[in-house]
């Protein structure tokens, strides 16, 4: 049986472009004419940590998968690299370089999500690789496929070419490796020297406490355990300490790599070529090159019909969301006004206030002014009445008497009608104030101009 074109390069499986994902045809020709059963190794992790360096020594060769030296994320999509398996004769080793997760140019989140999910649907051996320790942060990153493989799962619809069942998929999860890079640390717990398998098992152990945040990370460490039964950690020093060497690990000598890197990746290459299984499926199905292409077809397929219908439902509730927003903020402009024009009523009310009793004191002087007025009167004409008297004018001092009589009761109604003709005034003012207080401000403006013109 012919095993298929050998690739000289790597070529891209999974497009992402404009974030959004397509199945290279070309690639899926070449699958189409490899007949061997493949086994496919994966490489997921944040972006810039030298993943596909790791996936051209995979392949023995220094350049295959292209690197970058900058800051800018190097692999776009998922590129697959078929090459004659190293050990296992009649096989296919197909490496997947995957795009950087985590990359801060993204726009979308879930898009990582996808290609997680993508890598762990289609490898038998899954890498997931991280700079200096296995931190909590790195642990977290792994938390994807939890969620995103159920998802896939509930969505999937089984294929009618038999090629599988792929509701099933799930329960053929690859093995994992956690591969942790530019590690410094001594592997060393409690004061024992410590395995780095040991390592990550130490990571993945149940912390005991009861907060939320903490439940959480169990609930994760669980996961990682459920679904990746078999793991295996693998650390690595820096390649060089050389900076300028780093930045083109690809071109340097062999001679030139820190001698426990050479080591290490040697010692994990190797494990991968003794260890890395052929990929099966349900009741041990193995698949081959033409098997993986459809394979590829139908998670991609899934995962935009998923991805359509989450974007559909997150528009939905992006839509829901803005109109609560829009009735929040209206409320709260309303509530707004409201106090405006409470705060606005208080001060008028006040000035209404002060106004009574302006007037009230302006009503005092001015009934003050006209009883001293007519006492003075009273006073001059008593005055004159004496004079007359004494000059012997008795008939018209007499006749002053009524006269005197009548500024008199002038003076006591003065005096008498003070309570009743001051608060009835009052009174009619205090009602008119609190008609003018329950009309809008508006008018309570008007209300205003009109008790001023009082006071003119
Ligand atoms: N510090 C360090 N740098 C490395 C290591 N391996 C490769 N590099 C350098 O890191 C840079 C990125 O390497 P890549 O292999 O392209 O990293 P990547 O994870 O594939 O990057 P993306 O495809 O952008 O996600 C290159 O300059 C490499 O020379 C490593 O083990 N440690
Ligand atoms: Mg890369």
């Amino acid at each position: 049986m012919a095993s298929g074109p050998i690739m000289l390069v790597p070529m891209c499986l999974v497009e992402n472009k404009n974030e959004q994902f397509s199945v290279n045809q070309k690639a899926l020709k070449i699958l189409n004419k490899i007949s061997q059963p493949v086994v496919v190794v994966a490489i997921v992790g944040l972006y810039r940590t030298g993943k596909s360096y790791l996936m051209n020594c995979l392949a023995r060769e220094k350049l295959g998968f292209p690197l970058g030296s900058t800051v800018q994320s190097e692999t776009k999509g998922i590129w697959m690299w078929c090459v004659p398996h190293p050990s296992k004769p009649s096989h296919t080793l197909v490496l997947l370089d995957t795009e950087g997760l985590g990359d801060v140019e993204k726009g979308d989140p879930k898009n990582d999500s996808w290609i997680f999910a993508l890598a762990v649907l289609l490898s038998s051996m899954f890498v997931y690789n991280s700079m200096n320790t296995i931190n909590h942060d790195a642990l977290e990153k792994l938390h994807y496929v939890a969620e995103l493989t159920e998802l896939i799962r509930a969505k999937s619809s089984p294929v009618s070419n038999g090629v599988e069942d792929s509701t099933e998929f799930v329960s053929f999860f690859p093995d994992f490796i956690w591969t942790v890079r530019d590690f410094t640390l001594e592997l060393k717990l409690n004061g024992r020297p410590i395995t780095e398998d040991e390592y990550l098992e130490n990571a993945l152990k149940l912390i005991p406490g009861v907060n939320p945040k903490l439940k959480n990370s169990n609930i994760l460490r669980e996961c990682i355990r459920h679904f990746f039964p078999k793991r295996k950690c693998f650390v690595f020093d820096r390649p060089t300490n050389d900076k300028e060497l780093l930045a083109h690990v690809e071109d340097i000598l062999e001679s030139q790599l820190d001698p426990k890197f050479r080591k290490q990746s040697d010692n994990f290459c190797s494990y991968i070529y003794t260890h890395a299984k052929t990929k099966t499926l349900r009741e041990g199905v193995k698949v081959t090159g033409n098997r993986l292409g459809p394979l590829v077809v139908t998670y991609v397929d899934t995962i935009l019909q998923t991805d359509k219908a989450l974007t559909q439902r997150e528009k939905a509730l992006a839509a829901e969301q803005a109109m609560k927003e829009a009735a929040e903020k209206e409320q709260a402009w309303l509530r707004q006004k409201y106090q405006e024009q409470q705060q606005q009523i208080e001060a008028q009310h006040r000035s209404i206030q002060e106004n009574i009793v302006q007037l009230r004191e302006k009503l005092e002087r001015e009934r003050e002014d006209v009883l001293r007025e007519q006492t003075r009167i009273l006073e001059h004409k008593i005055k004159i009445q004496e004079d007359l008297l004494n000059e012997g004018f008795k008939k018209k001092s007499e006749e002053m008497e009524a006269e005197i009589n009548r500024l008199r009761n002038l003076i006591e109604t003065t005096e008498k009608e003070k309570t009743p003709w001051i608060s009835r005034t009052l009174d009619h003012l205090a009602t008119e104030a609190s008609a003018i207080l329950s009309v809008p401000a508006k008018l309570v403006d008007k209300g205003l101009r009109w008790l001023g013109s009082l006071f003119k």
